[in-house]
């Protein structure tokens, strides 16, 4: 995101510019067609501090802001948005709930690992019975005095099979309701933790996705994370984070197709002249520019809404909503302006074309967006 936060804002971001066109670009094509998990970037890219970005320095972290880790996601996401979803979730769904409800030792367990690079993180919240309505999830926890055994199946687990820390949530009994969920921290080398093979999906191919079965998983007591019957109010507090991220991986998207798209409207010819000469093409163009732009300014204004200390749930919900629908029309233009080359796999705007789908789904569908949103109208309208 463009905003004046500084020099160091403008070094990170030349450094990650720089990193992701010599480091991440030149695979990303052959990476997605082979669904192969780009492990050695990664472990590079830990070492430059991305795992653990807004995770404080005594934590071992790079303890930089939230729109300086916004900006890194674009950048990523730019040029590869597999990458980006697993550095993503790594900060977000997993690093800020360590880091804002977890106990000083926890973080020096679960946290500082992770802020330091060495290891990926997730979060497991949806079920194969509960995506959208997730406080009816069914992941059973039980206290046997040292311990929690948890036992049931999460589905669409980013970084499934690749990340050694997840959050995890589990109801003490279905019939309390979001009441009745706790979150837990889980080590995915403990018993009792299988991953599924990963799910071959349309886009992100290079991101590990899958299902994990929790089969008498013996979690320590120190391993709760805030209190018990807290879980699902982390969880949703997680989500207003880590929305940001996602809106920011949709922006880095249409930045990708709006170069493909302009690269080839000024390269290919038609009736005589460039592409960009024919207005309805100029045209589309600007939309596409100007859609990218309110986009960015909608998750600035929610970025500024995070870093205070009140919810921030409509502001990050109106973003992740805009900037992904937006993303995908914008990705359509440019396959549009490519013409019948734009459904080929020999242009990068194909693979954009299927990273965006998933914008509009994960984190919360558009819809989840408008719940929220239309019920902070609701609440908005009972003190007019
Ligand atoms: N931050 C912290 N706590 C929150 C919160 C937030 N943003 N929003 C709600 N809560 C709390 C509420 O305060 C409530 O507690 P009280 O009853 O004590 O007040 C509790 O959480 C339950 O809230 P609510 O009644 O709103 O829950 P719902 O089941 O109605 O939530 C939606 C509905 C759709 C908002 C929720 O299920 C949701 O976001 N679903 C999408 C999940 C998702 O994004 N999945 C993607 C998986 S992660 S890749």
């Amino acid at each position: 995101m463009e905003t004046s936060v500084g020099e160091q804002y403008e070094q990170v971001r030349d450094l990650v510019v720089s990193f992701c066109k010599k480091k991440i670009a030149p695979g990303a094509a052959k990476r997605d067609q082979s669904a192969e998990f780009p492990s050695g970037i990664l472990h590079e890219m830990g070492e430059l501090g991305l795992f653990g970005i807004f995770v404080p320095e005594e934590l071992g972290g790079a303890g930089m802001d939230l729109m300086t880790y916004l900006m890194i996601i674009e950048e990523i996401a730019k040029v590869d948005a597999s990458i980006a979803v697993t550095i993503s979730v790594t900060n977000s769904v997993c690093g800020w709930p360590l880091l804002h409800f977890g106990t000083r030792e926890q973080q020096e367990r679960y946290l500082r690992p992770i802020a330091s690079g060495e290891e990926l993180g997730g979060f497991m919240l949806t079920e194969p019975e509960a995506g959208s309505d997730a406080a009816s999830l069914k992941t059973r926890y039980r206290d046997v005095g040292d311990a929690f055994i948890l036992n049931g199946t999460k589905a669409w687990i980013t970084n499934a099979g690749v990340a050694k820390t997840f959050v995890c949530m589990a109801t003490k009994d279905p019939s309390l309701g979001a009441h009745g969920i706790s979150a837990f921290i889980l080590d995915a080398d403990q018993e009792g933790v299988i991953f599924d093979k990963p799910e071959e999906k349309m886009g992100l191919r290079s991101s590990k996705t899958g299902m994990v079965t929790l089969d008498n998983v013996r979690v320590p007591k120190s391993a709760l994370l805030g209190r018990e019957g807290q879980g699902f109010s982390i969880a949703l507090a997680t989500l207003d984070h880590s929305r940001l991220g996602i809106a920011a991986q949709a922006v880095g998207i249409a930045r990708g197709a709006l170069e493909e798209a302009l690269r080839y409207a000024r390269d290919r010819r038609q009736f005589g002249r460039p592409l960009y000469d024919h207005q309805a093409i100029g045209f589309r163009l600007a939309e596409m520019d100007t859609e990218i732009a309110a986009a960015r300014a909608l998750l600035q204004e929610a970025a500024r809404a995070a870093m205070t200390p009140r919810r921030h749930s409509r502001e990050s919900a109106r973003a992740k909503l805009f900037a992904s629908e937006m993303c995908n029309r914008v990705v359509a233009s440019a396959i549009q302006i490519h013409g019948g080359y734009g459904y080929s796999k020999e242009y990068a705007i194909e693979r954009m074309y299927r990273d965006a789908r998933v914008t509009t789904v994960y984190e919360g569908t558009s819809e989840v967006q408008k719940i929220v949103i239309s019920r902070a109208l609701k609440q908005a309208a009972e003190s007019l």
